[in-house]
């Protein structure tokens, strides 16, 4: 990915009278200006708002070069800025589960246990090392808001991870007298994207675009290839979107799940490559190179799978792909696996890649509707189809999830499935208008956390 300048905006600074009706007055805005006041002892300058998302369609496919389509929720981070005294960072949380913090700039690590403020050092970090002259941002004391549940595959930590880049972003460029950031939007987004790496996943950059570039009102075709981009997709009339919690939560950073579905694309890719004798790849591509170097269309791709691999192999060891691969376990390990924390041994190899092209053809159909029929029935049916593969082929649901989207499908949901990463999380289900509130009597009986959702917009700063 690169960034090209185009017409995308910079981020809005605007004043914190232009907070969203939502927001404007609330306890909530309340509550986050008086507890800065009573912590920091001053007011803040800026309020940083970071929206979560809920994906779609298009699941686990980002990390393999395709297209996906989330949209920004009204659930999100709230940041609190102003200039701090001596300590680099000072950092709280209005919610006092997450305990404060104070940060000196030697101190910035990401060990394998991780905190809730290191998704806050990710921006930080990305942001001083990139932009900030010496290395350095004058100190800030921030405080936090969040109303995403965290490890709910609703992008809490991209949220975090986006608003402190702003935040660390404004503070710098307000220290130097300049209001205004002038970095194009798909630059910090690329940045955000990058700098969350730094807690270990590989994630692959659907988060921190979307809650950058998403507008109110329209769901977001993002792409990857060949640059980062981001197109309004107009969601059908007449239906909506129901976003579940399955009861189960996941923390992606702290399991091997999400960068072991990260290894085995990669090493899929690379068996496609040698069986089609695919030129000019390289060890470690993603899985969208060795198709659009095959020539095979997306369309047909999960079907050829079965002609490259051995299907009724369930999977293959580490020896297996060096024989295949003609390279050392050592160059395995190197290139593919060196962002496990556990050694594995057997790696799925079909069933990961069958996923990845199935859904990402899904994706193009899923928007293809939208733009044309608005044939919500078989929006839903692909809703339907990508849960699936999720459970079966890609291995990253939970009985929970699976229960709750049987009984969305039996509450008379046209669609539903797992969003986000899965193994625990969130569900998003689409819905006939006239049949939303027994729908959501239903679904009420089963999990805490319900919201309905329409598209919302992107990160904004507002200027108190
Ligand atoms: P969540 O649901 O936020 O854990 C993760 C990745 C996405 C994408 C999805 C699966 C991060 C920050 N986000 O999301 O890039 O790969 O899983 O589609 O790792």
């Amino acid at each position: 990915m690169s960034f090209e300048d185009n017409d995308y905006t910079s981020i809005n600074v605007v004043p914190v009278g232009d907070l969203p009706s939502t927001l404007r007055s609330t306890e909530r805005i309340d509550r986050l200006l008086s507890t800065f006041q009573r912590k920091y002892g001053s007011t803040p300058l800026f309020l940083i708002r970071v929206p979560g998302r809920v994906n779609l369609i298009g699941e686990h496919i980002d990390y393999c070069g395709y297209s996906v389509f989330p949209m920004a929720l009204q659930q999100d981070i709230m940041m609190a800025v102003g200039p701090g005294d001596t300590v680099p960072i000072r950092l709280a949380n209005v919610d006092s589960q997450y305990p404060e913090v104070m940060i000196e700039l030697a101190d910035i690590e990401f060990p394998k246990q991780i905190k809730w403020y290191h998704y806050f050092l990710c921006g930080y970090k990305g942001v001083v090392d990139k932009y900030c002259d010496d290395g350095q941002c004058p100190p800030i004391n921030v405080m936090v808001d969040g109303t995403i549940p965290a490890g709910s595959g609703l992008s809490s930590s991209s949220a975090m991870v986006v608003s402190s880049a702003l935040t660390t972003l404004i503070s710098y460029y307000q220290s130097l007298f300049k209001i205004s950031t002038p970095i194009p939007k798909l630059e910090i987004a690329l940045l955000c994207i990058r700098c969350e790496r730094y807690i270990g996943t590989d994630s692959g950059g659907m988060d921190q675009a979307i809650a950058i570039l998403a507008e109110e009102g329209s769901a977001k075709i993002i792409d990857f290839i060949p640059t980062l981009n981001a197109t309004n997709v107009q969601l059908p009339s007449g239906v909506c979107f129901y976003v579940a919690h399955c009861g189960v939560s996941m923390h992606k950073a702290a399991t091997d799940h999400y960068n072991t579905r990260v290894a085995e694309t990669r090493l899929a890719a690379a068996v496609i490559a040698k069986r089609l004798k695919i030129s000019g790849y390289k060890l470690g591509d993603q899985l969208w190179v060795v198709q659009q170097a095959s020539a095979i269309p997306l369309a047909e791709m999960g079907e050829q799978l079965a002609n490259i691999f051995e299907i009724d192999k369930e999977s293959y060891t580490k020896s297996e792909l060096c024989s295949i691969l003609a390279i050392e376990e050592d160059e395995i390990d190197k290139i593919f696996l060196s962002r496990l924390s556990e050694p594995i041994e057997e790696f799925k190899l079909y069933q990961r890649a069958k996923h990845v092209y199935d859904e990402a053809f899904r994706v193009q159909e899923f928007r293809k509707i939208c733009e044309s029929t608005n044939d919500v029935e078989r929006l839903g049916q692909l809703m339907i189809e990508s849960h699936e593969s999720c459970r079966d082929l890609y291995e990253c649901s939970h009985p929970k999830l699976d229960e709750l989207v049987s009984i969305a499908l039996g509450a008379d949901a046209i669609g539903s499935r797992l969003t986000g990463a899965g193994w625990g999380g969130c569900t998003v289900s689409l819905v006939y208008e006239e049949h939303a509130d027994q729908f959501e009597a239903t679904l009420r009986k089963h999990c805490k956390f319900l919201c309905r959702s329409g598209p919302s917009g992107g990160a904004v700063i507002y200027q108190v």
